[in-house]
């Protein structure tokens, strides 16, 4: 019987599309999954949607539809990108389906009913994006210590969970364990600044919003959405209290949770505590992985620097762009994108290296033996070439039984390198013109398409299409890992097929020219002063295109080489976007962080002195000063204006 692996991927918010970051986790997991798949486990591919919470509740109520509506759209998008890059997952789940939020009740009823969780009164500080609560110490100057941004104070009846009970069991089970945590670095952050200080209990339900799972013997609370969303890695298989499935009894405990290292302290404290809590088993391991940055900074939409999968799909191709996250990411630094580098990548590795390789050799096994594969025939080189071989497979299976996908594929690459420079020491062109070489010239061919076999099975949970492709190409199915034990799996009297470049090289110039205009363009400032000129009487319709809001000032600072501009970060209800205006002469940015302004937040961005600006700060001026316009009372930021 085959041996079961069960692997998820964090479920992503439905509060947005998924940026390329986001999208990294998928197709790095899934990767694993096929590797684990071609290695004859019966594997168990778990991802989906985390959909509630207020941060969801506020965003539905801001496009003027209901949540439900809201988390429909975005889980079809989220589903949308996690297929187009061909991830194989066996289950989507979507923490709104009907068997989850039933689960997650009774697990919170059995939880309560042992008294692990209980009534009493919270008070503390909530990030609303992250969706976490807080202890004034564990602020960092008065912001989330996870993302940066503005808390907000709460005082509430709230349901906790004693997690200061399991404590003690986490910290033996995490030394007994000593693979639990991956990378090691994240373990020791984890065991030194959270376990270590010691655990409080923590508020498991809200009463503040209404767009969560209802506790059922207490009207008016809904359960923490970590409580809600973690659990989907047990009910998506069908696991209840007291009433297990058949997929739970199979599959759990989980072999490996891949989660971006932003939240491994909910993976490896909260969740195991829940389990121990509930008397199940652990899962194996949480592998945190690294972020992707653009340059050195986060991926954002409010940043603007935010790249989507399905542009660079419609760019470069799905599985350049696998293969461009899976080589580009470290195991544990952040990795970075930028267009020019998928360029140079593609055309490197894809383009000159792996697609050259294959194109040559089938081109020159139709020209020389009208596509028949001969027998093999040894002679110089070989030995160099078989052993490269093996031993690449052989590094590739330990590279990837430690979800080390970069390192795997440079092992890849280095033996498509290998088989070109065996192209260059055979000079198969020169024997062709040898009558008396032409067995040697059909064994060197063989040499080359058996290489390339290898390659196609290495590559296949990176670039499925692309190894289907080659395969097709050399005339083979024989796909199996165990193959490559090995070298000789091709069939001497088979025929390959017809080449076709796997990957055309791209114009990188033209390319970039094309991608500039994707993004949105700055106007000039000659045009500015036109547009403001013209300005005539308007109707109250035009005054409604304006999108005026109230903004909070979280963090300002000058902009290099500009005497007149201030970059500033405003809050505008749950985003923050960044604006730069020319006020540096009338305000410090001491002064204007906690302002609270008025912006035209749908203002085309533009960028000025080359930062990006994504609205306007509104102010009255004149020759002899400038003062920002605010409101009169305090009112929340994100308040429109009208
Ligand atoms: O955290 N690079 O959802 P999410 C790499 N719903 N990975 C990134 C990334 C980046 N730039 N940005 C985000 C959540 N991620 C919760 C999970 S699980 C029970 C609940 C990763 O949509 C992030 O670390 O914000 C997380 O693993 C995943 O994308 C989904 O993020």
């Amino acid at each position: 019987m085959k041996e079961k692996y069960y692997i998820t991927t964090a479920i992503a918010y439905t509060s947005r599309k998924p940026h390329i970051g986001n999208t990294y986790e998928i197709v790095l997991t899934d990767a694993i999954a096929r590797y684990k798949r071609q290695r004859g486990y019966d594997v168990f591919f778990l991802t989906g949607t985390d959909e509630h919470g207020q941060k969801i509740g506020e965003a539905a109520a801001e496009a003027g539809i209901t949540p439900q509506q809201y988390v429909d759209n975005v889980a079809g998008e989220i589903k949308t990108i996690w297929d187009l890059m061909g991830a194989s997952y066996d289950h989507f789940i979507r923490t709104t389906d009907d068997y989850h939020v039933k689960s997650v009740q009774k697990i919170f009823n059995k939880l309560y009913e042992q008294g692990d969780i209980y009534k009493g009164e919270y008070e503390g500080w909530y990030c609303v994006p992250c969706e976490s609560f807080f202890t004034k110490t564990q602020l960092v100057d008065g912001c989330c210590p996870d993302c940066g941004r503005e808390v907000k104070t709460t005082k509430e009846e709230a349901y906790f969970f004693k997690m200061s009970k399991y404590q003690d069991r986490l910290m033996q089970y995490i030394e007994d364990n000593p693979d639990f945590i991956q990378p090691e670095s994240r373990k020791k952050e984890m065991v030194n600044n959270f376990l270590k200080p010691g655990l409080q209990d923590l508020c498991v339900s809200r009463t503040s919003f209404d767009w969560g799972i209802p506790v059922t013997f207490d009207d008016g609370h809904v359960i923490y959405v970590w409580i809600d969303a973690l659990s989907n890695y047990i009910t998506a298989l069908g696991y209840e209290p007291d009433a297990q499935g058949e997929l739970y009894k199979k599959y759990w405990p989980a072999d490996v949770h891949i989660i971006g290292k932003d939240i491994l302290r909910f993976h490896t404290i909260y969740w195991p505590i829940m389990l121990m809590a509930l008397g199940e088993p652990l899962p194996k391991q949480i592998f945190g992985h690294p972020w992707l940055l653009a340059g050195v900074d986060k991926i954002s939409k409010s940043r603007g620097n935010a790249i989507y999968a399905d542009d660079l799909v419609n760019l470069f191709g799905v599985d350049a762009v696998r293969y461009y996250l899976l080589c580009e990411m470290p195991y544990a630094q952040d990795g970075t994108i930028s267009y020019e580098n998928i360029i140079s990548r593609y055309n490197t590795d894809l383009a000159n290296v792996l697609g050259n390789l294959v194109n040559r050799t089938v081109a020159m096994q139709q020209k020389y033996f009208g596509g028949v594969i001969q027998a093999p025939v040894a002679g110089d080189f070989d030995e160099e070439l078989q052993a490269c071989a093996l031993e690449t497979a052989k590094l590739c299976a330990e590279k990837m039984d430690g979800f080390k996908t970069a390192e795997a594929l440079a092992e890849i690459m280095n033996l498509a390198r290998r088989s070109n420079k065996y192209i260059d020491e055979t000079l198969p062109w020169a024997l062709a013109k040898d009558e008396s070489q032409k067995a040697r010239l059909g064994g060197v061919l063989y040499n080359l398409l058996e290489s390339i076999r290898f390659l196609a099975v290495l590559l296949s949970p990176f670039m499925p299409e692309t190894a289907e492709a080659m395969f097709k190409q050399i005339g083979t199915t024989e796909d199996s890992f165990d193959s490559l034990a090995s070298f000789g799996g091709m069939k001497p009297g088979a025929s390959v097929g017809t080449p076709e470049p796997l990957f055309a090289r791209l114009d990188e110039k033209k390319l970039l020219e094309e991608i500039a205009k994707m993004q949105p363009a700055a106007p000039k400032q000659e045009e500015k002063k036109e547009e403001v000129k013209e300005s005539a009487a308007i109707s109250i319709e035009d005054f409604a295109k304006l999108d005026l809001k109230v903004g909070l000032v979280v963090a300002s600072e000058r902009v290099e080489g500009a005497d007149k501009l201030l970059v500033s970060q405003i809050k505008i209800g749950d985003e923050v976007r960044q604006i730069v205006s020319g006020i540096a002469k009338a305000y410090s940015p001491e002064e204007l962080v906690g302002k609270k302004v008025v912006v035209l937040t749908n203002l085309k961005p533009v960028k000025l002195r080359g930062v990006l600006s994504e609205g306007m700060i509104l102010a009255a001026a004149d020759k002899k000063g400038l003062t920002l316009l605010t409101v009169d009372q305090d009112m929340p930021e994100g308040t429109p204006i009208s």
